[in-house]
């Protein structure tokens, strides 16, 4: 098989001393963490859409980025050739997972019968791939924004045609999903949301969202497909106000709906920011409702207004990433997934390469930070402390539920005023924290 990254090979970890561009300085898979190895905590997983098929296109001007390997057709062939292009990157890079959307591995037909067979024989191609180089799938999805017929949306569409269209498409997407042994399923509800609401009838384009989603349970369930799902939020791009705009969105939808057991949340760093929240806290909240699956790893660039995702290299957003990771025990049946893209100066293969390691040693790094933070219980003891009220007296009764305002009153009333408080120290707090950095 021809080699399409000649002259690079498996990246080696060489420590934080080395000075090779291609080796891991952080990232060493076997080095264990809380009990765990890197590799099965962290969970890796490069994205196809990104990393094999972006061009360095903008609004702009054309494509930038060399890839020898592409011919630039979207043909079947070039498809089932691409596949060995990425395994051999991904094989490189040890990386243990991929992701991917049906229509970046195969093209769209004219039909959805020839697109169906299209991804069928990509599929096998990928399967094959999969089998030779022990990289799994993370998860899959379908793409259900880029052909025009998806201009209103798709679950949310005003079409019912384009309803019924969608939902051929995820049955298809979940089936070769399942076929290649997905451990998680994803919607990114690429347009699902409004312009304006002048033409909108909110209630049942989410109505309609809520019907697709039961439907698209029950289809996985009937073909034995034990992946979990996931909804990834976003508060708006492509349209202006998307419908699972952040991690209590999306929650609030899938309880109001009678989903919330049977869809997790994949979270995004760039859609946090979008939405005005960081990452720590779409994590923190996601975490503590039961429903942090994975996350999509990237960061945006807190200067523009739009979905940047450049790969994260900030390790004060890694450490607070695996502060709430760590929290959990991990992320499996999830992963870490780079929803992440080189610049389109940065156009030669090689970027790649140096982009993906560097991300990966930031979440390294991040985990051995956040894991000496929480072997110190640094944050744990003070955060204890701060509520120490409530383990007894008065504060154990109001979360125990048995008081009420009356008993309240007549508690306040006897007491005459609160206990005074104590400092938050967030500034010492800070200052700690940068002591692991
Ligand atoms: C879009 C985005 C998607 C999802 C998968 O912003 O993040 O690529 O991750 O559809
Ligand atoms: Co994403």
């Amino acid at each position: 098989m021809a080699e399409h990254f000649p002259g690079i090979p498996v990246i080696p970890f060489e420590g934080p001393k080395s000075k090779n561009p291609l080796a891991f300085k952080h990232y060493n898979a076997t080095e264990v963490v809380e009990g765990k190895s890197l590799r099965d905590l962290l969970r890796f997983s490069v994205c196809y859409w990104h990393t094999f098929r972006g061009t360095g296109s903008d609004p702009f001007g054309p494509g930038t980025l060399l890839r020898p390997w592409d011919d630039g057709t979207e043909s079947v062939d070039n498809a089932v050739k691409r596949v060995d292009a990425a395994f051999e990157f991904i094989h490189k890079l040890s990386a243990p997972f991929y992701c991917f959307h049906d229509r970046d591995v195969a093209p769209e037909g004219a039909t959805l019968a020839e697109s169906n067979r299209n991804l069928d024989v990509v599929a096998k191609a990928l399967k094959s791939a999969q089998d030779r180089t022990g990289v799994k799938l993370l998860w899959g999805t379908a793409n259900l924004f880029s052909n025009p017929r998806f201009m209103h949306g798709a679950a949310t569409s005003c079409n019912a045609d384009v309803f019924a269209y969608a939902a051929a498409q995820v049955k298809k997407a979940i089936e070769v999903t399942h076929a290649l042994g997905g451990e998680n399923y994803v919607f990114w509800g690429g347009r699902e949301g409004y312009m304006n609401l002048y033409n909108t009838d909110m209630k049942r384009e989410i109505d309609h969202l809520a019907r697709f989603m039961h439907m698209a349970a029950d289809y996985a369930k009937a073909i034995g497909f034990k992946g979990q799902f996931l909804f990834e939020p976003k508060p708006k791009e492509p349209t202006k106000h998307q419908y699972d705009f952040d991690a209590a969105a999306c929650l609030n939808f899938l309880r109001g709906y009678g989903l919330q057991d049977k869809v997790k949340l994949n979270i995004e760093t760039n859609h946090a920011t979008l939405a005005g929240h960081t990452m720590m806290h779409e994590l923190e909240y996601s975490r503590i409702q039961g429903a942090l699956g994975s996350i999509d790893a990237n960061t945006g660039d807190l200067l523009l207004g739009w979905d940047t995702d450049q790969f994260p290299t900030d390790i004060y957003l890694t450490t607070q990433c695996m502060l709430v990771i760590l929290k959990q025990g991990g992320l499996a049946p999830g992963g870490v997934n780079f929803d992440a893209k080189v610049r389109r100066e940065s156009f030669e293969p090689i970027d790649l390469f140096y982009a993906h390691i560097g991300g990966m040693d930031a979440f390294a790094r991040g985990t051995k930070i956040a894991a000496a933070i929480r072997k110190d219980k640094v944050l744990e003891d003070v955060v204890k402390k701060r509520y120490a009220s409530f383990d007894d007296g008065i504060g154990k009764k109001i979360e125990d539920g048995s008081v009420s305002f009356v008993d309240l009153e007549k508690y306040m009333l006897d007491k005459g005023n609160a206990d005074p408080n104590s400092s938050g120290r967030q500034e010492l707090l800070e200052n700690i924290i940068n002591d692991y950095l």
